[in-house]
C-alpha cells in the first residue's frame, strides 16, 4: 500500500452480540505502527444489523502518511462508545488484523544459504611435549642420539630457565646430537605454536654460522622431516649468555594427525671452536578445530 491512499476493502459482518446494531454503529480501523496507534479517518456508517445476522460491505481504509510496518485492525465502532476492543477495560474484544507494509518497509526475511557450513570452532589444546623443562632425567621422554658416542647431551643444573635443570647440546668439535620426543598429534589438529628457551655459548666467532642447533618435525619411522624448512638457530644467529625465547608457528598438520611423529633437536659443530646450545621449557601446544 502507498501512503495516503485509500483502498476499498470488502468486510464480511456478523453481529455476534445480544443486542442489535443501529446507525450508531460505524465500520472503522485503527493503524498500529512505528509512531503508536493512528484512528482510522474513514468509515461506513450506519451498520444496521441484528443480533445474529451477516452483512458484507466495502470499507474505504486510508493509509497513514509516513512509510512503515502497520497492523491493519478492523473494528466496529460505536459513536459515544468509541472501538469495540476497547470498550471493557476488563478484557480486550478481538480486532480483524492484517500486517501491512506502507510505503517501503525493512523486510527480514530467513535467508536459506546452499551450501553453507557452520563456521569451525578452533580451540588450544595443552602442551604434548612431557618433562617440558627437564626436571626429570632424560630417556624416560626425550631420546638422545650420539655422534660420535662419545658426545654428550645431558640435562645440567649449570644453566636453567626455570626449575632447576636445563639440557645442554653440543660442547665438541666434530658432533652431531640429536635429542627428541615422540608425540602424537590429536585428531582435528591443524596446527601447533611452538616455543623453547634457548642459551648459547660459543667459542667461534660470528663470521659464520659454524655450528648449528636445528630444530625440525619429522615422521618417526623416515626419519624424514614433515615440515617445509627446519628451523636453524647458530653460533651467529643468536646472543650470547642470555637466555632467548624461541616461538614459531607450524601451519598444515591436518594430515599429520594421529602418528608418531619426533620433536627433534639436533646440534651439529664443525671441527674447531665448540658451541654449547643449553634448551628448557619446550612447549608443543597444538591447535585443533571441530
Ligand atoms: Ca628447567
Ligand atoms: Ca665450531
Amino acid at each position: 500500500m502507498n501512503p495516503d491512499n485509500t483502498y476499498n476493502v470488502v468486510i464480511a459482518l456478523q453481529n455476534s452480540g445480544t443486542a442489535a446494531w443501529n446507525n450508531q454503529f460505524e465500520l472503522s480501523y485503527q493503524w498500529e505502527g512505528p509512531n503508536g496507534t493512528i484512528n482510522g479517518t474513514t468509515s461506513v456508517s450506519n451498520i444496521s444489523l441484528t443480533e445474529g445476522n451477516f452483512t458484507q460491505t466495502t470499507l474505504p481504509v486510508r493509509t497513514p502518511s509516513n512509510s512503515g510496518p502497520y497492523i491493519l485492525k478492523i473494528d466496529m465502532v460505536h459513536e459515544n462508545g468509541g472501538y469495540f476492543h476497547s470498550r471493557e477495560a476488563s478484557r480486550s474484544w478481538f480486532t480483524l488484523d492484517y500486517n501491512v507494509c506502507v510505503g517501503t518497509c525493512d523486510t527480514y526475511l530467513p535467508i536459506i544459504m546452499k551450501n553453507y557450513s557452520p563456521p569451525v570452532a578452533c580451540q588450544e589444546g595443552g602442551n604434548l611435549i612431557q618433562n617440558a623443562g627437564f626436571e626429570s632425567q632424560l630417556g624416560t621422554h626425550w631420546i638422545e642420539v650420539l655422534q660420535p658416542p662419545w658426545a654428550y647431551t645431558f640435562r645440567t643444573y649449570l644453566r636453567n630457565k626455570s626449575g632447576t635443570y636445563s639440557a645442554v647440546l653440543g660442547g665438541l668439535d666434530n658432533s652431531d646430537e640429536t635429542l627428541y620426543q615422540p608425540i602424537i598429534l590429536p585428531a582435528d589438529t591443524v596446527s601447533a605454536k611452538v616455543s623453547f628457551w634457548l642459551y648459547m655459548v660459543t667459542t667461534e666467532n660470528d663470521f659464520a654460522e659454524f655450528d648449528k642447533l636445528i630444530w625440525d618435525l619429522k615422521n618417526d619411522s623416515t626419519g624424514y622431516s614433515v615440515l617445509q624448512n627446519a628451523i636453524v638457530h647458530s653460533n651467529k644467529s643468536i646472543s650470547e649468555h642470555t637466555w632467548t625465547k624461541v616461538t614459531a608457528e607450524i601451519p598444515g598438520l591436518e594430515n599429520l594427525t594421529q602418528q608418531t611423529l619426533r620433536f627433534n633437536f639436533r646440534a651439529i659443530t664443525d671441527g674447531s671452536n665448540y658451541t654449547n646450545f643449553w634448551i628448557d621449557d619446550v612447549t608443543f601446544v597444538y591447535t585443533y578445530c571441530q
